[in-house]
């Protein structure tokens, strides 16, 4: 019996490529339930598997499309670089897990099979990682490359009643190497299985071309297909024959700011295709993207095919669900990491409006642990698989306007295939271009590109001042070609675990560069499986090696597709309309690159303390084309005598569209009208009189522990605080990546993780006044810091003034010559865990931290406890608050305890300490512990990336900070 699994080949018997559309000619879903049995070896049950007289009774029965491995057989496996085999290409060891399915059927009565003398065809969309097909006993053939879809012609073997569709699915096969991108290996039929009527006279595959000329707005037109047939557009008027040029003198372009698409048909002697045709053209000149002439700037996000449950066997409404959170939090741009995506996600782009760079299924990552040695890019015996994937998705993807860019593939190194690969598509479709990130001498892609650099090389890019890559020498023709490239940021902002932070700086250089064409952050979702109890699993949690771990979980959105706080800062760092207030006037900059400001209204509201102050209005912002600025009149808004006056500009849209109703926020700012001087007297300086006896520790109605000066009673609420806390429950992107980023790793080495306390001496310099001595740090170290906490009654309520003065050896042994500076500067208190809820005026209402704060807005927010706890899947430090004036925690039964920073605080507050947080236990201690915080470090993305800037870190220096506590 053949075994196809190790032949590098990328299939037999298949048809040849061909555009995916919709047609009126007779269609039958082969999804369902169809009988599975799985196998431990490549050879699945045996040769019997075609036999139609197979007894397959025993077997289970799995659906389809789906992964077995989600569906309880055998179990999901995650490697991030590595191969989960050796690297003997193309062989794959005994171990091959194997699927065989088999589905009888029978054609409905009317199929036209037969009598109208037209074809039948097979078509399975995505088969991982290799299908080999019969029918009724017939070999087909087998085909690899599991995103793309094959398809068979069956003719010949169906039949009208009684068919048996056989097919075995080898979990790796030599298509496995050409697959190793960073992702769960899922296998099984996961895409659509169908039986197609191809009438005779019908289409089997065309061509659309449909070009702008922004010149004078007109549109042409051109239909090529296999065989005759009439294109016809109603709204344009045409009705041209395939093969004749349409010149439409006036046509609206598409973009995916206003996707405009003319419905049509091409109706041919056996059927009828829907068209959905969007004129656009695309183009490079002068070292910029142009789109319909002009420049875009892609705000965009790398999307991987991911439901917690189905895994990549995505359904319709989750592809929409997709497209409407990313069109609602500003998104215009998708890179379809790392394969072509299922094809109706690509119609859906066309409609709601996407840009797409449509990426080929291939990536040999894992050829990096062989040093590059065999690469199959380089290696002749592979060039046919890749020329194969790559001719599948664009003559299956060909036609959509939404898609702009052909990417090559991902971290694949190079080699001489991608020559034949970038010859291959230029010469089938001259009108896009190509990208490919991985080949340090860009040939083959008329981008530049790259991953995570820092801001600094980011800038220099802009500038087009980049140091050559390496191994290329300056000023060499490819090093000059290169220079003259557009940029466009494949992947930035790894938004693994708490983060990404810097995205409003990222985004504030693409938009100050004419080279940068956009940016695709890492990712769209977490990779989290479901697990029981509405968990999530990552790699680790499956007992296997190589291990990819944790690296799965680096979305914006959580598994279940909850937007996390990185989605929620991204929405504002992309917005496509700035707003700011300048000189008395709203200036208002259309940051879109085709249309004009006239779906939005902006709407003006004032606040006092968070509190509306009852007016507000719209603003008449005059006509402002793309990349322009309006400026309107600053509103008539009454500044307040007492509190913060604010006001709050919208953009929102005006009427409904597709993907948010109206009145949903495009962009938003704040200013602050007048300012109100803080009134709060001085505090007296430290005395440093002699300690008096440690009894009597009282303020008014304020109770001191007599041993460690800590607070411990304030009114009615027995408390215990403050304690110096300079920690903070490692991020992702704290623990880093290596030496250069690892910041987590510094901190464990210098004992930040177990200070330990003393108190020294406690003065009482008047009986308004306590001022308690100490030095808080890890042992074995000299490091740490001289605290003075000033207590002072002041009108009924409690001051305090904190001063933490660094002292010792703050230098990382470990990497000798690093400072290490402490995630936060901090005062931790413990209070009665019968608080719920917390108030409090400042910035919210999501989390915000130092490079990660520009969704947030100023306001009064009111929220649960619980409800201010971010759910990373894997637990880590969250929900912090930036610039907190005041808070105020209420719980039944306790009097209300209220804090008023001086000015500002970061303020944390939950049910387990930081120290459970980090171990993962999340379990109510029956305490709640608020942090009342004057800063700490932002968050970055270094998990994959850049180190985290300087000035987003707490530099070791005297700190001093102060609050009012009453209760
Ligand atoms: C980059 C990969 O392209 C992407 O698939 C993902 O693995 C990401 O890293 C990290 O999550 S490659 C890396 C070497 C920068």
């Amino acid at each position: 019996m053949v075994d196809f699994h190790e032949d590098p080949g990328p299939g037999t018997g298949r048809r040849a490529a061909r555009a995916d559309f919709l047609s009126d000619a007779p269609r039958l879903s082969l999804n369902g339930r169809w009988r599975f049995r799985l196998s431990a070896t490549a050879q699945g049950t045996g040769p019997g598997l075609p036999d139609p007289e197979l007894d397959d009774s025993g077997w289970d029965t799995i659906r389809v499309p789906s992964h077995w491995v989600l569906e309880g057989h055998d179990r999901p496996l995650y490697t991030n670089t590595a191969y989960p085999f050796p690297i003997d290409p193309p062989r794959l060891p005994d171990d091959n897990p194997t699927g065989d399915y088999r589905l009888r059927f029978d054609l409905p009565d009317d199929w036209p099979q037969g009598w109208a003398g037209g074809r039948t065809v097979l078509r399975f969309q995505g088969v991982d990682s290799c299908g080999t097909v019969w029918l009724n006993g017939t070999l087909l053939g087998h085909s690899k490359g599991s995103r793309l879809p094959f398809e068979f012609d069956v003719t010949e073997a169906v039949r009208p009643r009684g068919n048996l569709l056989a097919v075995r699915v080898q979990r790796w096969s030599s298509g496995s190497y050409l697959e190793d991108q960073d992702m769960w290996w899922l296998p099984g039929v996961f895409r659509d299985v169908e039986l197609l009527s191809r009438p005779a006279g019908g289409i089997d595959d065309f061509t659309v071309s449909a070009s702008y000329d922004a010149s004078d707005g007109s549109g042409a037109l051109l239909v090529t297909a296999d065989a005759p047939g009439l294109v016809e557009v109603p709204a344009l008027g045409v009705a041209v024959p395939t093969g004749d040029r349409a010149a439409v003198p006036h046509v609206q372009p598409w973009s995916a700011e206003r996707p405009r698409l003319y419905r049509g048909t091409l109706t041919a002697a056996g059927e009828t295709i829907e068209l959905a045709i969007g004129f656009r053209s695309v183009e490079i000149a002068g070292g910029r993207l142009l789109v319909n002439g002009a420049p875009v700037l892609f705000r965009g996000v790398n999307r991987h095919e991911h439901h917690p449950e189905r895994g990549r066997a995505l359904d319709r409404d989750t592809m929409i669900r997709d497209i409407e959170l990313m069109k609602r939090h500003n998104v215009n741009a998708v890179r379809t990491a790392h394969y072509p995506p299922h094809p109706e996600f690509l119609r859906l782009c066309d409609e709601y409006g996407l840009w797409v760079v449509d990426e080929c299924d291939i990536e040999t990552h894992g050829f990096i642990y062989a040093g590059w040695e065999g690469n199959p890019p380089a290696e002749p015996m592979w060039r046919e698989a890749l020329l194969d994937r790559t001719r599948r998705m664009v003559e299956r993807d060909k036609n959509h306007p939404s898609v702009v860019i052909w990417s090559l593939g991902n971290e694949s190194g190079s080699g001489a295939a991608f020559g034949d690969i970038e010859r291959w598509i230029r010469e089938r479709d001259p009108s896009r271009p190509l990208h490919y990130e991985r080949d340090p001498s860009y040939r083959h892609s008329d981008f530049y590109s790259l991953m995570y650099p820092s801001l600094d090389d980011l800038e220099r890019i802009g500038q087009r001042k980049e140091e050559p890559p390496e191994g290329v020498a300056a000023e060499s023709p490819d090093d000059v070609r290169r220079r003259g490239l557009p940029f466009l940021l494949c992947e930035y902002a790894h938004a693994m675990g708490n983060g990404p932070g810097s995205l409003a700086d990222y985004q504030a250089i693409l938009e100050s560069y004419e080279r940068f064409c956009g940016a695709f952050v890492w990712e769209w979702i977490d990779h989290g499986l479901a697990g029981p109890g509405g968990t999530f699993l990552h790699g680790g949690d499956i007992d296997y090696e190589p291990n990819g771990g944790r690296y799965c979980l680096d979305g914006l959105l959580f598994p279940d597709r909850t937007p996390s706080p990185g989605l929620a800062e991204l929405r504002k760092a992309i917005e496509p309309v700035g707003i700011t207030v300048e000189a008395g006037e709203v200036a208002v900059t259309n940051k879109y690159d085709t249309v004009d400001l006239g779906h939005l209204e902006f709407r003006w509201r004032v606040e006092v303390d968070g509190i509306p102050a009852g007016h507000g209005g719209t603003l008449a912002v005059p006509p402002c084309g793309p990349r322009e600025t309006a400026r309107v009149p600053m509103p008539e808004a009454e500044v307040a005598s007492e509190g913060e006056t604010w006001i709050t500009i919208e953009a929102v849209l005006a009427t409904a569209t597709r993907w948010a109703p109206a009145g949903h926020v495009i962009a938003f700012t704040q200013t602050r009208l007048g300012t109100t001087p803080h009134h709060r007297p001085p505090l007296p300086a430290t005395s440093t009189g002699r300690p008096r006896a440690l009894d009597g520790l009282r303020l008014g109605e304020a109770v001191f522990d007599a041993r460690t000066g800590r607070l411990v009673r304030l009114g009615g609420v027995e408390l215990t605080g403050p304690v110096l806390d300079v920690w903070r429950a490692p991020t992702e992107n704290d623990r880093g990546q290596g030496p250069r980023n690892a910041l987590a790793a510094d901190w464990e080495a210098v004992g930040l993780d177990r200070f330990l306390h003393r108190t020294g001496d406690v003065e009482r310099p008047d009986d308004r006044t306590l001022v308690v001595h100490g030095r808080s740090g890890p042992a074995t170290r000299t490091l740490g810091f001289r605290t003075t906490y000033t207590w002072q009654r002041r009108d009924g309520a409690l001051h305090l003034r904190i001063d933490a003065e660094p002292v010792g050896d703050w230098h990382d042994t470990a990497y000798g010559h690093l400072t290490v500076s402490p995630p936060r500067m901090g005062a931790r208190f413990s209070l009665p865990g019968g608080y719920t809820d917390v108030e409090w005026f400042g910035l919210g209402p999501g989390e915000s931290y130092a490079d990660s704060r520009a969704a947030a807005r100023v306001g009064r927010f009111a929220l649960p406890i619980d409800a201010l706890q971010t759910p990373y899947v894997v637990p880590q430090e969250n929900g912090n608050h930036v610039e907190t004036r005041w808070l105020e925690l209420r719980g039944p039964g306790l009097p209300a305890l209220r804090v008023d920073g001086e000015p500002h605080l970061d303020f944390t507050a939950r049910r387990w300490t930081s120290e459970a947080l980090q171990a993962g236990q999340l379990l109510d201690s029956g305490r709640v512990w608020l942090n009342l915080d004057h800063g700490q470090q932002g968050v970055g993305s270094a998990s994959c990336g850049p180190a985290l800037p300087e000035r987003y870190r707490v530099p070791v220096r005297r700190h001093s900070w102060s609050m009012t506590l009453s209760a």
